[in-house]
């Protein structure tokens, strides 16, 4: 059984954690987010990526999902004393992978190449690929500020700005990094993690053009990351609001309507099942919340189980 995973930061981060632990290595690939990266103090930083690489290897910092466990931060102290911009928080061990992986793209290796190393060096083993090795941008556009860039809406302006709508620059000059679209054509099983809808999964089905499953039997399965009408990280359901659209995980399955076979809801909105199965998709109400380890094991049996009874 071959499954790719659509993953952004730390929801999508969790479920990809809990296929690895029940999945060999070579049977599952994470294509991941890369909208959120930026060039920062000159260091180009990945986040989603790291948020990913870091939850498999056991290494992300548990209270926030991002950055490392065990973390030091004295380079942003000593930083912020010289009053340098401190808006987005960097630890030491952090800055190493900021400062290897802006060395080797300088090198001029493909940032597919770069996650395939560090990958192995923090003995990571399912396959991790960025969803392009060109830059994609997300920009998101606020009432407010007009467009802004990702980490300058989401960290630095703490997602406060009203969205308008999202574009990803570099967009047309972004083809899918190498081995993905092999990848998706032999998949069993294509599963969008619970992500952002707008920032986090949009554009990885931008980059790969991906419309509706590839073959007859492949299924595309969506995780709602929306449960009774709010996230449990993050600003999906702000979005929807500011797009005009009720958060519910009824407007996500209409945001993957055509595209996805099964869409997994928690039990708290186990009322919309049957408008969500008259979308044309089939409904599976489960427990979706991954507060733990256990909670991530069991949402990603229950996705493989899917896989296996469609
Ligand atoms: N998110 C924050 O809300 N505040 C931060 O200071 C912050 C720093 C940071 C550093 C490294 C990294 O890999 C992620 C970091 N994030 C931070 C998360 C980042 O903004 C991601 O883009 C979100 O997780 C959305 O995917």
């Amino acid at each position: 059984m071959k499954i790719v995973a659509l993953a952004g930061g730390v929801g999508g981060a969790k479920l990809a954690d809990g296929l690895a632990r029940l999945l060999p290595p070579e049977d599952l690939t994470i294509v991941v987010n890369t909208g959120d990266d930026f060039e920062h103090l000159g260091l180009i930083i990945c986040p989603d990526l790291d948020t990913v690489c870091y939850t498999l290897a056991g290494q992300a910092n548990p209270q926030t999902g991002w950055g490392r466990r065990d973390e030091t931060f004295l380079a942003l102290e000593n930083l912020r004393h010289l009053g340098g911009p401190d808006w987005f928080t960097l630890g030491d061990r952090d800055l190493g992978t900021h400062l290897e992986r802006t060395r080797r793209l300088k090198d001029g290796q493909p940032l597919s190449q770069v996650t395939r190393g560090f990958c192995q060096a923090w003995g990571v083993k399912p396959t991790i690929l960025p969803m392009s090795d060109q830059p994609v941008c997300t920009i998101v556009d606020t009432v407010e500020h007009g467009e802004l860039a990702f980490q300058e809406y989401f960290v630095r302006r703490r997602c406060e700005p009203r969205v308008r709508g999202f574009r990803f620059a570099g967009l047309e000059a972004a083809r899918p990094a190498p081995g993905i679209q092999e990848t998706i054509d032999k998949a069993t099983a294509i599963v969008i993690c619970p992500s952002n809808p707008w920032v986090s999964i949009d554009p990885i089905l931008a980059v790969l053009q991906l419309r509706s499953p590839v073959h007859q039997s492949q299924s595309i399965i969506a995780v709602s990351p929306i449960l009774g009408g709010r996230t449990v990280k993050g600003p999906a359901a702000k979005m929807y609001v500011e797009m005009g659209i009720p958060p519910s995980a009824i407007a996500v399955a209409r945001h993957y309507q055509g595209l996805v076979t099964n869409f997994i809801l928690d039990r708290l909105d186990i009322d919309l099942a049957g408008e969500i199965e008259s979308l044309g998709m089939r409904a599976l109400v489960t427990d979706t919340l991954m507060k733990s380890s256990p909670g991530r094991l069991r949402l990603a049996q229950d996705v493989l189980n899917l896989v296996e009874t469609p």
